[in-house]
């Protein structure tokens, strides 16, 4: 065993360098060519790597610190086993600098790759790794091997678009989406002002959060909508004679809960649309329990709030439900455990119009029901050969088609719509 001392070795020309990163800690043991150290001059950054195997004994250098050729970094117990370093030796310990490998420019010159010369992609096993201290700082801090990139810049130096690329192609391959959403034009900046007047307003804390909730959404879930029309005339009739029995113990009898109901029963026949994918995407996870969202309007933006135990509750105990939980919305503000938990949502605009609409799937779920405003659609009775006015509700379900084929989803759709026309069935 003999104690050695690593120096700074040859810096190829430059003169004081940075000490961007120490990559060992004392009592660590490293083999030879272990990188110990990283240093970056202005123009290229290079480790260095142990010249030999040993036990670290103590460290002389921290990060931040300015080195020059000769400098002692740190000293280590050698095992005896030597690579190709040229030894220095001072009166007391033998010395070590690493040495100036042939095929690398620099003394130390690190391990690295970088591109070809010609701009192309290939990785060369040595040679420097040209990168300036910016895109060094950015990529330790979002914890990027810079040796894994390819260097577009002057020389196969690695630009900070080189790592946005990457950072971006990595981004979507941990995601599953490749190809989505690579390469998209940047939004410009405008100037808005140049063409009249504006004034610019911060989104609500709800607009920011339920944002990118709703464009990973859409991003990542392959979307597909099923539009149907619902005859309601039987639910409406019924709604109607119960209205204001509901007003009398406090709540609102409105077509929201019919379609909760007629949506548990389709969830139970077609039990794809009450589970969630996996988060490998290997598998689904089937829910045995029926608690259904709805989105809920409120001033500060968009919340969901779930009904839970749709299966045992009756109509007005649901909008009991649906009342407390949009008052709450709307007042107080919900809790997260109240918009957790639920199985598939409505979004219903019914009671403000439109025809029909294409919902966002609120993920994990694997569907969401869209609710337009009913009205009256002159439908041809061949019993008496006429067009009679019956009432319609418009809706749109938007599934996941990774989960959900397209024959299935009308199977559903058109097995819910039997369910809130069919009344009598429906309550029963
Ligand atoms: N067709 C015709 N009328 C309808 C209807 C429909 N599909 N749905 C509701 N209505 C009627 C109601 O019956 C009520 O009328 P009456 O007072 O005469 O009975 C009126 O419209 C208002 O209903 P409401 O909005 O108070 O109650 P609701 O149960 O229908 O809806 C809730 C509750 C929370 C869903 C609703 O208030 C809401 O916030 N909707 C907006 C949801 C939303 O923003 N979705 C978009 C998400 S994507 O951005």
């Amino acid at each position: 065993m003999t104690i050695e001392k690593i120096l700074v070795p040859d810096l190829g020309g430059a003169d004081e360098v940075d000490v961007i990163e120490v990559l060992v800690a004392v009592g660590d043991t490293v083999a030879i060519e272990d990188a110990l150290f990283t240093l970056e001059s202005d123009k290229a950054s290079m480790e260095v790597p142990s010249p030999m195997a040993g036990d670290i004994v103590s460290i002389d250098v921290s990060v931040g610190d300015k080195v020059s050729e000769g400098h002692l970094l740190l000293t280590l117990e050698s095992s005896g086993v030597e690579g190709k370093a040229e030894n220095v030796t001072d009166q007391n310990d033998k010395v070590t600098s690493p040495s100036k490998k042939e095929d690398q420019p620099a003394a130390t010159a690190s391990p690295v790759k970088s591109s070809s010369p010609d701009g192309g992609n290939q990785v060369k096993s040595t040679g420097p790794m040209y990168a300036g201290p910016a895109v060094r700082r950015v990529a330790r801090e979002f914890g990027v091997d810079l040796t894994k990139i390819n260097g577009t810049g002057d020389k196969g130096r690695i630009t900070k678009e080189d790592l946005q690329q990457y950072v971006r192609s990595k981004l979507q391959s941990a995601t599953g989406n490749s190809g989505v959403g690579a390469d998209l034009p940047e939004m410009p900046l405008i100037d808005y002002s140049k063409f009249g007047d504006v004034v610019e307003t911060p989104l609500s804390k709800i607009n920011k959060l339920s944002g990118s909730f709703l464009h990973r959404n859409w991003l990542s879930i392959p979307h597909v909508t099923q539009f149907e029309e619902v005859d309601i005339v039987d639910m409406e009739e019924f709604r109607q004679k119960h209205k204001s029995q509901a007003v009398e113990i406090g709540v609102k009898l409105t077509p929201v809960v019919f379609i909760m109901k007629a949506l548990q029963a389709a969830l139970v026949k077609f039990p794809r649309f009450n589970s969630s994918l996996s988060k490998d995407g290997q598998s689904l996870i089937m829910k045995n329990y029926f608690n259904i969202g709805v989105a809920v309007d409120t001033p500060n933006g968009l919340v969901v709030p779930v009904v839970r135990g749709v299966e045992s509750k009756g109509l007005l105990a649901l909008a009991s439900d649906l009342g407390a939980m949009s008052k709450k919305a709307r007042e107080k503000g919900l809790s997260p455990a109240d918009m957790q938990g639920g199985c598939i949502t409505i979004s219903s605009l019914g009671g403000i119009g439109g025809s029909a609409f294409t919902p966002i799937i609120n993920a994990p779920e694997v569907a969401i029901l869209g609710v337009s405003k009913s009205y009256l659609k002159p439908v041809y009775n061949s019993d008496t050969g006429s067009f009679e006015p019956r009432l319609t509700l418009p809706v749109s379900l938007s599934y996941d088609h990774r989960v959900i084929d397209g024959a299935e989803a009308a199977r559903f759709i058109v097995y819910f719509a039997s369910c809130l026309a069919d009344l009598e069935n429906l309550i029963l």
